[in-house]
């Protein structure tokens, strides 16, 4: 039987193509520049297996141009950039790769958290640039962690391992909102309170953002919800960034109307929105949230599993659309 297809879009581990080379002929990108859709198509045709990550669209209109493809493996829990209605309705399969970067994607969380409410980018680039020049008694006084009330939007497994690192590392009171409460054990596990958005916007020390990005999600921390928050109140945004309205946060944070603001994701990354840039208060990272060389070996690692299991017959370890199996 003639092996089948698969394209790699990006540069990925030397082990995990090693890896996919064993069950396929493989077309591996190497560069690190994101294949523009025209290219991806062009690249998927006759391909019945793509290992993305986060920045490939898999569109309908990309699928109707490669009806050879079965299977869609992207090397990330987010999805939002696969139409996955588009390809249950053909019959192709998504996976993606969660579980494996909650605690490392939550390190960064509270990392950022902690960054910003404590001023250290801004402190660090006033000692660098030699503005350490005496002491006050307000001297870059920051906003306390520990004891405060962290606010958790999307409780999901990555909002969870917040919770935690809030709860038991911080002594914090956690409070969140999703979608679905959770069950009554986890949340006395947690000693995690369910609010409603604008209860959990109103009393949150700390807001955590950690929910997937859908249409319903899109810029839902605008204008209104940040004028519900607390003046003095850290936002941290870890999971898309088209979920806040950019603009609107950094008036807020120029006006003093947010304390300030930790951000890993941007609506339009690799581009970030000038107006951050110029905002003292404001923790700025790019899109490193799962980057530890073990986590991204450990997700690589499950995207080929999936493709492999899915294109073999097997059943795929992570699957989005099951109902499309066997293929
Ligand atoms: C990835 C992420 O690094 O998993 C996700 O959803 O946002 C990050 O962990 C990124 O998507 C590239 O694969």
């Amino acid at each position: 039987m003639s092996r089948k297809h698969i394209l790699v879009a990006r540069r990925t581990p030397a082990e995990v193509i090693e890896k996919l080379s064993a069950h396929f002929e493989v077309d591996a990108v190497e560069g690190d520049e994101v294949l523009a859709p025209a290219a991806l198509r062009e690249r998927l045709r006759g391909k019945a297996g793509a290992y993305i990550f986060g920045s490939e669209r898999i569109t309908a209109e990309l699928l109707d141009a490669c009806p050879d493809l079965r299977v869609v493996s992207t090397m990330s829990v987010g999805y939002n950039h696969i139409d996955v209605a588009a390809c249950t309705a053909r019959g192709v399969l998504v996976t993606n790769t969660p579980d494996v970067l909650t605690e490392t994607t939550a390190d960064l969380g509270f990392a950022l958290l902690m960054a910003a409410a404590r001023r250290m980018g801004e402190g660090e680039r006033l000692l660098r640039a030699g503005g350490w020049q005496r002491w006050s008694w307000d001297f870059m006084a920051g906003a306390d962690v520990h004891g405060s009330t962290l606010g958790i939007l999307g409780m999901g497994r990555i909002g969870q391992a917040i919770a935690r690192r809030g709860r038991f590392g911080f002594g914090m009171r956690v409070v969140y909102h999703n979608r679905s409460r959770l069950p009554a054990q986890v949340e006395t596990e947690l000693a995690a309170r369910y609010l409603s958005k604008d209860e959990l916007l109103a009393v949150a020390d700390h807001l955590v953002l950690v929910l997937p990005y859908s249409a319903e999600s899109h810029h839902c921390i605008a204008a209104p919800e940040l004028a519900r928050m607390k003046r003095t109140a850290t936002l941290v945004n870890i999971a898309r960034g088209g979920i806040v309205d950019e603009d609107a946060l950094a008036a807020a944070l120029r006006e003093g109307r947010l304390g300030a603001a930790g951000l890993d994701v941007f609506e339009g990354e690799p581009q970030v929105n000038p107006a951050l840039l110029t905002l003292s208060n404001v923790v700025l990272t790019p899109h490193v949230g799962s980057a530890t060389i073990p986590t991204r070996l450990a997700m690589a690692g499950l995207a080929a599993d999936n493709l492999v299991a899915a294109l073999t017959g097997a059943t795929p370890p992570t699957p989005l659309n099951p109902e499309v199996l066997p293929l």
